[in-house]
């Protein structure tokens, strides 16, 4: 077992040959350069976020949406249960001048920061919940966009021997999100690897998701295995499922009524009494600089 444990010295000694190696511009674009120029980068932007408390831990790995495994959400995390991910990569390229695949172990490797953030599911219930996740920005300064390069879509993992509902449902497999580059940009966007301190419940997405936490739940992307790069707008699986309920932007918005509800309120999961829906989840004072105050009022 002892042997298994890098001496420091070893360890300081690869490090600093690692940066070396990064500033003679070698090793370009390998993961071991992503990790180490993660944490070498200031952890993560003070966003101002108002404090709030999370949701209890129970509540949030109990009740889910994640059609790959069920439509039953107090089922999902059963199924899900025994989901081996282990040989998991993740791809990003497409309009990028250095695209990377990370294994499951350079994934877990990252260095994440800590963002309690409020997600609203477009059905209207929500939940709070302290994530640890990578600044999307971060990976994207990373692999360097190319200038053609004005959307990020995300691909969830297809795998219908594990996940039952990609076999029974005529949902077009595998799971497709899509936000704008300067969306990905932004600073409270975040690629989550873990919540409540713990590596991340399969049933919430493990082992890395994103979260918009402005947006309506259906845009946080779960068990991604590719993120592109492109010059075009991607049609996301629920849009182009239902393009009269779910939008390209799904932006957090209670004076846009949803066609068959009122999006003005929601539950907050383990409580018995509706509350009011914020706009833009909450984060309109952030994200200021992304949707012009005028504008943001009509946005969904
Ligand atoms: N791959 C995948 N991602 C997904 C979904 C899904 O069915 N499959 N459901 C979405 C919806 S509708 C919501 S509300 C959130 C729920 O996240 P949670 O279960 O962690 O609360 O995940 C989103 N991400
Ligand atoms: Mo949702």
């Amino acid at each position: 077992m002892r042997a298994r444990i890098t001496p420091k010295r070893t360890f300081l000694g690869r490090r600093s040959f690692i940066k070396k190696a990064i500033s003679a511009g070698l090793l370009c674009g390998s993961p071991l350069v992503l990790a180490e120029t993660l944490s070498d980068s200031i952890a993560c932007k003070k966003l101002l976020l108002d404090p709030i408390s999370s949701t209890q831990k129970k509540f949030v790995t109990s009740y889910n949406n994640y059609y790959e495994f069920s439509t039953n959400k107090k089922m999902v995390r059963h199924i899900a249960k025994e989901f081996d991910y282990s040989d998991w990569t993740l791809n990003i390229g497409g309009l990028v001048e250095n695209p990377i695949t990370l294994n499951l172990k350079q994934i877990m490797a990252l260095p994440t920061c800590e963002r309690v953030y409020r997600l609203r599911c477009i059905e209207g219930w929500s939940a709070v919940i302290p994530w640890q996740g990578i600044e999307l920005q971060r990976i994207l300064e990373f692999v360097k966009p190319l200038s053609n390069a004005k959307f990020v879509k995300f691909e969830s993992v297809f795998d219908p021997k594990q996940m039952p509902g990609q076999r029974t449902s005529n949902f077009s497999w595998p799971y497709v999100e899509g936000i704008t580059l300067d969306e990905a940009m932004h600073p409270l966007t975040i690629l989550a690897t873990g919540m409540y301190s713990e590596s991340l419940p399969v049933q919430n997405g493990a082992p890395i998701r994103l979260v918009v936490p402005w947006k309506y739940g259906y845009k946080s992307i779960k068990a991604i295995q590719q993120l592109t790069l492109v010059e075009e707008q991607p049609q996301g699986s629920w849009q182009q499922a239902v393009p009269s309920e779910y939008g390209f932007y799904g932006n957090v918005n209670p004076n846009v009524p949803h066609p068959r509800w009122s999006q003005r309120r929601e539950l907050p999961l383990g409580e018995n009494k509706k509350v009011r829906t914020k706009l833009l989840n909450g984060y309109a004072r952030q994200l200021e600089r992304l949707y012009s105050p005028d504008i943001i009022d009509t946005l969904f």
